[in-house]
């Protein structure tokens, strides 16, 4: 059979690459709505080779969809996806609205898939881009040798922000390259040719929400709240792909040769650690527009008989949300037989 998808959010930078990997993976879209704010409403987007237009989400009656995508943001998912729910959609939202809700599951494909059939609200969680592409990698090593505590700096492209970040990206290295100042707008200081040690918004003790998500997020998903998770969250002047410096402690010791192997065979990952020049894995060369999480510099920790390095590398729009909601997707499509 196939299914009425709606996609809320079809003109943002997640939306419409949810709507390619939909059409690369030959999801079975019988009809496809994109929906998005009354601003865009008229305008068309891409679906394979057909263009769509744009419906406005708020005038939408969502009886008769099937599965609704949701990556319009935290409030309108709190608005809506309920409303699909109840019309009979299973809701997968790529917002933190219901991510921390106990009867909403948390799913990243390769880890906890059967996690996405125990959905009481008819809604299912996308996480958080860098707790996802972190547990592709960690989450086989946990199963070996038992993670204690994570420590995590990340590097965070501006496409996790959405499409107003990019064009910023783009508008203050140009004009910078010309001699014309920065004009911070979406960030609250310059980011062309910068870094910036704030991702979301803060927190009351201190940390942001990106370092906050990635504490419970991973203590969800893994369904251990016994892990420590110490994170600093920074964005910088990348395009697309997030990368992660991860260093953890395991209950067993896991040797660095021994991880590699257990990644090699890891589902969604993919192993770059040669100690050469272009050895390891970079956003631009090799995480941007590709599906993988991708895996170098494995080294034993010299400072500790039980800790590992890593450094994850995964284009945040692909697994980091649309890819993975379009795998959970599949996963309730699968259930159907
Ligand atoms: P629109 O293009 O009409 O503003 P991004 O994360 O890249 O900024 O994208 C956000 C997405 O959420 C866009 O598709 C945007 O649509 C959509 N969106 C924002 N506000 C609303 C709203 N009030 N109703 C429906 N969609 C919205
Ligand atoms: C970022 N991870 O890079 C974010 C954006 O909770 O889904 C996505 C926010 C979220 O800023």
């Amino acid at each position: 059979r196939t299914y009425k998808v709606a996609v809320v959010g079809a003109t943002g930078a997640v939306g419409e690459v949810m709507l390619s990997i939909l059409a690369e993976r030959g999801f079975p879209v019988g009809e496809l709505v994109a929906l998005a704010s009354e601003r865009s409403a008229g305008g068309e987007v891409a679906f394979g080779n057909r263009e769509i237009v744009v419906r406005d989400l708020a005038t939408f009656d969502p009886a008769g969809v099937d599965i609704a995508l949701f990556s319009a943001g935290g409030a309108i998912s709190r608005e809506y996806a309920p409303r699909f729910a109840a019309a009979g959609a299973v809701v997968i939202d790529n917002s933190s609205a219901f991510r921390q809700d106990d009867d909403v599951p948390l799913v990243v494909a390769e880890v906890n898939p059967e996690a996405a059939r125990n959905r009481p609200r008819g809604i299912i969680a996308n996480p958080n881009c860098s707790t996802m592409q972190m547990l592709v990698a960690l989450a086989p090593l946990h199963r070996r040798a038992g993670i204690e505590r994570i420590n995590v700096a990340t590097y965070q492209s501006v496409s996790g922000t959405g499409r107003r970040a990019l064009e910023e990206l783009g508008r203050q290295t140009a004009g910078l390259l010309n001699f014309q100042p920065a004009e911070p707008e979406v960030y609250p200081v310059q980011i062309a040719f910068n870094v910036i040690p704030h991702g979301g918004d803060f927190t009351d003790n201190g940390y942001t929400t990106e370092e906050m998500k990635l504490v419970w997020e991973t203590r969800k998903i893994l369904g251990d709240d016994g892990i420590g998770v110490n994170a600093t969250v920074v964005r910088v002047p990348v395009f697309y792909g997030h990368s992660e410096a991860v260093n953890i402690e395991t209950r067993d010791k896991l040797a660095a040769a021994d991880a590699r192997a257990l990644l090699a065979a890891a589902p969604g990952v993919e192993v770059v650690d040669e100690p050469v020049g272009g050895g390891y894995p970079t956003p631009v060369t090799h995480a941007s527009g590709n599906d993988p999480v991708y895996v170098g510099r494995i080294r034993d920790d010299l400072s500790h008989p039980r800790g590992l390095n890593l450094w994850i590398v995964s284009d945040n729009i692909r697994k980091g949300a649309a890819l993975n909601a379009v795998q959970i997707a599949e996963l309730v499509v699968a259930e159907a037989g």
